[in-house]
């Protein structure tokens, strides 16, 4: 498949997925949006490909929705686009999305590295919503994810200023999981990528939708959720493997079945 917007490899069972807007700081459009979760889906259904690592370059992951696409469209207009649609499908992709991100991460970049399931971070990261300074707020989870993530009062803050937190702030408020030097956040987010992709691939997904469970569901039905998940997993050819590997003492060979 060939895109404009984005560039897609795999290296060793992981999917790398390059947001390759630079000259305007990687501004998602409705096409870059668009050929990602065709991307993602892609890559969701390819056997090859265990674990997603989605990446911008250093200077940004992404500055937000392109406000070109926006500055003179309708409200009608953009009811009509529906742009939306497109971003609720990424939260169905089964497969762990690793965010290494770097640089400007605002508006709906902040949006889309919230919908990751782990984050590795530069120093140079800064990190915002600053919809409101356009006179507009969030539309792609911004409100919803970032509370759930920073809590109710930083979110506040950081929604109703529009200024953004550096790194080092994220980590402390668990916005992303690990922060290191510029030089090594790429690298960072390949390790945490490998590990993962050498584990049971049923169990990594299943435990991926359990987990998001958490934010949905009442702790009853989410320890429900669980329980399943679990009776589910012991039905696994990879099961087997995993515990005849502990017995054996050597490394189990998962299959995926
Ligand atoms: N949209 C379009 N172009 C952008 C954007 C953007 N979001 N961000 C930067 N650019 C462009 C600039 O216009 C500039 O283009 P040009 O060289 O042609 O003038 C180029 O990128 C480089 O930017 P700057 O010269 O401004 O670089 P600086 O280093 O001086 O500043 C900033 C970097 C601080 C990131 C600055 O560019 C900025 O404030 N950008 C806008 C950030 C913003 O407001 N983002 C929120 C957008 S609204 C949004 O995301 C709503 C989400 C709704 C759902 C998402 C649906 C997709």
């Amino acid at each position: 498949m060939t895109y404009e917007y984005i560039k897609a490899e795999c290296v060793d069972s992981i999917g790398i997925i390059t947001l390759n807007r630079p000259k305007i700081l990687n501004a998602l459009n409705l096409q870059l949006m668009n050929e990602l979760v065709s991307e993602l889906e892609r890559m969701d259904q390819d056997p090859a490909i265990r674990v997603i690592v989605l990446t911008g370059n250093d200077k940004a992951f992404a500055a937000g929705a392109d406000i070109n696409e926006m500055a003179e469209a309708s409200a009608m207009e953009i009811l009509k686009r529906d742009q939306f649609a497109v971003w609720d499908r990424i939260s169905l992709i089964s497969k762990p999305i690793i965010g290494a991100v770097s640089g400007f991460v605002l508006g709906g970049g902040c949006e889309l590295m919230m919908n990751c399931d782990m984050i590795i971070a530069s120093e140079t990261t800064v990190i915002g919503q600053p919809e409101i300074k356009l006179g507009v707020m969030p539309g792609a989870g911004g409100t919803q994810r970032l509370t759930r993530a920073v809590g109710l009062n930083k979110a506040m803050e950081m929604l109703l200023t529009g200024e953004p937190i550096s790194a080092k702030e994220a980590l402390r408020y668990r916005l992303v999981n690990l922060v290191v030097p510029v030089e090594a956040y790429y690298q960072e987010a390949l390790k945490l990528a490998k590990q993962i992709s050498e584990q049971a691939p049923l169990a990594v997904q299943v435990i991926k939708k359990s987990v998001h469970k958490a934010d949905n569901l009442p702790l009853a039905d989410a320890l429900d959720y669980e329980r399943n998940g679990f009776y589910l997993l012991m039905a696994s050819e990879d099961r087997k493997e995993g515990m005849q590997a502990f017995l054996e003492k050597r490394k189990p060979r998962f299959s995926g079945k």
